[in-house]
C-alpha cells in the first residue's frame, strides 16, 4: 500500500547550533565539557565541525533531497559579549541561509536551544529578573539582520528537558539537583522569553510563523491510582504547564494562574519533538512530580533505552489538535542506532502515524526527522547516533545510511509504501 503526502508536505531534517558547528568556546556547553561531564570524554569543541564545513555540507540537505532544514543558531557566536553582536558571525548564518534558500530549502531557525552565552549564564541565566529582555534584545537584532529570509522561526527548543536535565538531574549546566523553587522561576522567564521574541519577530516579519519545539511523551499509568495521578501530574508539569503558556498565554499551576502576559495567541504552529513513552509508576515524594518512570517490560527500544512507540506520536498530534486547533509540525523525530538496524522501520512507523492523522483532517504539515548526522549527543558525547549521515568525527566524513537513502526517497516522492 502507498502512502501519499500531501503536495504541501514539507520533509528535513533538523539540527542545533551547538551540537553540529564546533570551535565555540564561549558557551555553557564548552565549560560543562571542560569540567569532564560527557560520558564519553568527548567534547563539544569538535562535534562536526561544521562551522568550517557549510559549504560542503549542503550537499548533504540535496541528496535526502530535503524541502526544509531546521538549524540553530548560537547565541554565544552571535552576542559574545553582552550588548556586542558579531556582524561576522551573523553574516556566516547569512551565508548559511542564503546558500539554503537558493537551493529551494526553507529555513526553520531556532533561536536558543540549550547552551547560553557564558556572560549570560555567570549573570544567572533564565534565572536572571532581565533574562527575558537580554533574550528579546538578541532576537531582535537576528531577525533584523536574517528576517527578510526566515519566515519561520522557532523560539526556544524543549525548555521542559533544559528544565529537568539543570535544575532537578543536575546533569546539565547549570547543575542544580532537586532545585525545584528556582525551576519554576526559570520556567517563567522562558515563557516571558517566548512570548517577548514572538511578538518581536513578528513586528518585525507580520507574515512570520513562530513557535516552540516542545519536547512531548507519553505517559502511561502502571496501574492503580497513585500511578495515574502520578501519570497526570507529569503531563502537566512537564508538558501542559508549557504549552498553555506558551501558546495562548495561560499559567496553570504550579507555573501561575491567569493569564499574566496577556491573553493572546502566542504560536502559529505547534512543533513536536517526539522520542517515546515513559510508564510511570506510582510513589509518593520525589519532587512535584512523584511517581518513577519506567520502560515498558519487553518493549523495543533504542541504543540508549528509549522505547520505540510509534503510536504514541498520534496520540501526541490529536491531543494537541484537540486542544489548540493550530497546525502541527513534527520539528524532532528519530532514533539513538548506531548500527541504523532499526531506523529505517523506526521512519516508516512514525510516519504512517503522521500520515494517519493528516488523514483525519489534521493539519500536520512537515516532518523533521533528527537529525541530519551523528553530532554532539549533549552529555552522551559522539557515542549516541542519530543521524542519517554516518559522522565519523576524526576525519569528519560523512557518509549515508540506509536509512538515509530511504528518507531520501520518501521526501523525494513524498511517499512511503507500507505492507496493507
Ligand atoms: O539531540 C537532542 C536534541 O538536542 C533535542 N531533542 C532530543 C535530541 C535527541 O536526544
Amino acid at each position: 500500500m502507498t502512502l501519499r503526502f500531501p503536495e504541501t508536505f514539507l520533509f528535513g531534517t533538523a539540527t542545533a547550533s551547538l551540537q553540529i558547528e564546533g570551535g565555540d568556546s564561549n558557551n555553557t556547553w564548552y565549560e560543562w565539557s571542560q569540567a569532564g561531564h560527557i560520558k564519553d570524554g568527548t567534547h563539544s569543541i569538535r562535534a562536526c565541525d561544521h562551522w568550517q564545513r557549510i559549504d560542503a555540507d549542503f550537499r548533504l540537505h540535496e541528496e535526502l533531497n530535503s524541502h526544509t532544514y531546521r538549524m540553530g543558531l548560537e547565541w554565544s557566536r552571535i552576542e559574545p559579549q553582552e550588548g556586542v553582536f558579531s556582524e561576522e558571525a551573523l553574516n556566516v548564518y547569512r551565508r548559511e541561509i542564503e546558500g539554503l534558500v537558493q537551493r529551494r530549502i526553507v529555513p526553520l531557525v531556532t533561536l536558543y536551544h540549550f547552551s547560553l552565552p557564558l556572560w549570560f549564564a555567570r549573570m544567572g541565566g533564565w534565572n536572571h529578573p532581565q533574562s527575558a529582555l537580554y533574550f528579546w534584545r538578541f532576537v531582535q537584532r537576528v531577525v533584523g539582520h536574517l528576517g527578510d529570509l526566515v519566515q519561520d522561526w522557532i523560539t526556544l527548543n524543549e525548555p521542559n528537558i533544559y528544565l529537568t536535565m539543570g535544575y532537578l538531574r543536575g546533569e546539565w549546566p547549570p547543575g542544580l539537583k532537586n532545585a525545584t523553587a528556582p525551576m519554576f522561576d526559570a520556567a517563567r522567564r522562558l515563557v516571558e522569553a517566548h512570548v517577548l521574541a514572538y511578538r518581536a519577530i513578528h513586528l518585525q516579519r507580520p507574515d512570520a510563523r513562530v513557535g516552540v519545539a516542545h519536547h512531548l511523551r507519553i505517559f502511561d499509568p502502571t496501574g492503580g491510582p497513585l500511578s495515574a495521578l502520578s501519570a497526570y501530574l507529569h503531563e502537566r508539569i512537564f508538558q501542559d504547564m508549557f504549552l498553555q503558556a506558551m501558546t495562548r498565554g495561560r499559567f496553570i499551576a504550579p507555573l501561575g494562574r491567569g493569564y499574566p502576559l496577556g491573553k493572546e495567541k502566542f504560536a502559529d504552529f505547534i512543533g513536536v519533538n517526539y522520542y517515546t513513552r515513559d510508564m510511570v509508576r506510582g510513589k509518593w515524594g520525589g519532587g512535584p512530580l512523584h511517581g518513577v518512570l519506567l520502560v515498558k517490560k519487553g518493549a523495543p527500544v533504542n541504543d540508549l533505552g528509549w522505547e520505540i512507540y510509534p503510536r504514541g506520536l498520534s496520540r501526541i498530534i490529536t491531543r494537541l489538535w484537540k486542544r489548540y486547533r493550530l497546525p502541527i509540525w513534527i520539528t524532532e523525530n528519530g532514533i539513538c542506532d548506531a548500527r541504523d538496524e532499526v531506523r529505517p522501520a523506526y521512519i516508516a512507523s512514525h510516519l504512517r502515524e503522521v500520515h494517519r492523522c493528516i488523514q483525519a483532517g489534521i493539519p500536520v504539515e512537515r516532518y523533521y526527522h533528527w537529525t541530519l548526522l551523528d553530532n554532539f549527543e549533549w552529555i552522551e558525547g559522539e557515542s549516541a547516533r542519530f543521524g542519517l549521515y554516518h559522522n565519523d568525527f576524526e576525519t569528519q566524513t560523512r557518509t549515508l545510511r540506509e536509512s538515509g537513502r530511504f528518507f531520501a526517497q520518501i521526501a523525494r516522492t513524498r511517499s512511503l509504501e507500507v505492507p496493507s
